[in-house]
């Protein structure tokens, strides 16, 4: 009997989980270990720690075994890094990655492949990774152990696009490190899987694309703008923008950029170029613009407060739907909905909140309960459930304002019914 390869998985979040449940599918023995005995326990029970229907399914249907003891280290041939990669402020928080690295280190074996999926800027798996990993274990990589870093492109939400048929990159610190990644990669994703020169290449494939996606949207959130003064429909004009068949992407302005990728990512690169002599000015300005949209929203808010005539000397009563990053799913990381509730606050506001897919104690029962007889209704996540609430809805219950966090409604069927609308841009 073949023996089955096994596969460990550390960190069991919007990239492991799906990973390992795929490693499994494919044959593999897996080993989720996670330091959150919480979720290891739920998982071992087949319970899905993150609210995402086909998760919720696999894990019920294809429990993988998960722990928290790092010792389980030795049993596997492969193990895959698959940490959050935070910033503290603007800074990288590269401690998980380093715990990680010092935990494999401890039970580390001749022959494993170390994998790094966590997104980083250049420089982190030779400067950092590698080097802990040696010292501690005594093994020398590329002889004793090998290693590679495949950055992971998991999209939260997308039913079209998954961890079994997005095509990766893959870079080694040797070439058999290479090969041997790209024949685990291969086995297991049905997509194409590109070899990169090197290991700072595929750290660098990464972060440029959550920096062209992060430039692009900063784009539009300027155009939104400037747009809006102009009394021009931003969204229209880049879904005209959108019938050139090529060299156009459409981004839409919002209420910000929230998320684990986007709003961080730039960041990293910025700190390594900057130790490296290269100050990213655009990457900044990018920056600036995209973590001040939640202000925008909230100066948009305040415009049609004043325009209705709302603000009299007691604090306008103001909802806001969605704490996600993005609809319908339950991620709150870097989510714009918290900054504008603060800022809400800050200016004096009494403001409710309501999200269904996020455990928040300040939620609302339902939806009813957040807008009713509210001034004003700020839909900073589209969920799908809120991309239902009619105007009707709305005039029923005494709101005033939408404020389209994320340009998601019929701007005219609310004004008909003399609700004002703002839009990001429209
Ligand atoms: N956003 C806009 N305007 C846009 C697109 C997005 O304001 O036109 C906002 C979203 O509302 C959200 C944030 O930006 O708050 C990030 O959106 P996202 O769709 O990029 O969501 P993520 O961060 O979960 O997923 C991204 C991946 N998304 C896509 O490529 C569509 C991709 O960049 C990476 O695979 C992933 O991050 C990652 O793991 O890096």
């Amino acid at each position: 009997m073949k023996h089955k390869k096994v596969v460990a998985i550390i960190g069991l979040g919007y990239v492991g989980l799906p990973l390992a449940l795929l490693a499994k599918q494919k044959g593999y023995e897996v080993i989720g270990i996670d330091k959150d005995s919480q979720k290891v326990k739920k998982i071992n029970s087949g319970i899905s720690p993150i609210y995402d229907k086909k998760l919720i399914m696999q894990v019920k249907n294809h429990s993988i075994y998960a722990t928290t003891k790092f010792s389980e280290l030795v049993n596997a041939d492969i193990i895959v890094i698959c940490v959050p990669t935070p910033v503290k402020g603007k800074t990288p928080d590269l401690n998980p990655v380093k715990n990680a690295s010092i935990q494999i280190a401890k039970h580390l074996k001749k022959g494993q492949l170390v994998l790094l999926e966590s997104t980083v800027n250049p420089g982190v798996c030779e400067e950092i990774v590698i080097p802990i990993l040696e010292k501690q274990s005594k093994l020398i990589c590329g002889k004793d152990f090998h290693f590679a870093h495949c950055p992971e492109r998991i999209n939260p939400g997308d039913t079209k696009w998954h961890v079994g048929n997005i095509p990766r990159v893959v870079g080694g610190y040797s070439v058999k490190c290479l090969s041997l990644a790209y024949k685990f990669y291969s086995s297991i994703i049905d997509a194409p899987i590109k070899k990169m020169e090197s290991v700072k290449e595929a750290e660098s494939v990464k972060i440029v694309e959550n920096c062209f996606r992060d430039v692009n949207i900063a784009f539009v959130n300027e155009l939104a703008q400037s747009f809006s003064k102009l009394g021009i429909d931003v969204v229209n004009v880049i879904q005209g923008a959108a019938t050139k068949p090529f060299a156009f992407m459409p981004h839409f302005p919002s209420r910000g950029v929230g998320g684990h990728c986007i709003p961080v990512d730039p960041y990293y690169l910025i700190f390594y170029a900057k130790k490296h002599g290269f100050k990213h000015k655009l990457l900044k300005e990018v920056r600036r613009i995209n973590s001040q949209m939640p202000h925008y929203t909230v100066d948009r808010t305040y415009e049609a407060l004043n325009e209705a005539k709302v603000i009299n000397g007691s604090p306008p009563k103001i909802a806001v739907l969605g704490l996600s990053y993005k609809k319908n799913i339950d991620d709150t990381r870097e989510s714009p909905s918290y900054e504008i509730i603060k800022l809400l606050k800050q200016k004096g506001a009494e403001v409710r909140i309501y999200d269904p897919y996020v455990k928040d104690k300040n939620n609302a029962k339902n939806l009813s309960e957040a807008i009713d007889n509210a001034d004003a209704v700020i839909v900073a996540t589209a969920h799908s459930k809120f991309r239902k609430i009619t105007p009707q809805t709305l005039k029923k219950a005494g709101v005033k304002i939408l404020v389209d966090g994320e340009n998601a409604f019929d701007k005219k069927a609310f004004s008909s019914l003399g609700i004002l609308y703002k839009g990001i841009g429209r």
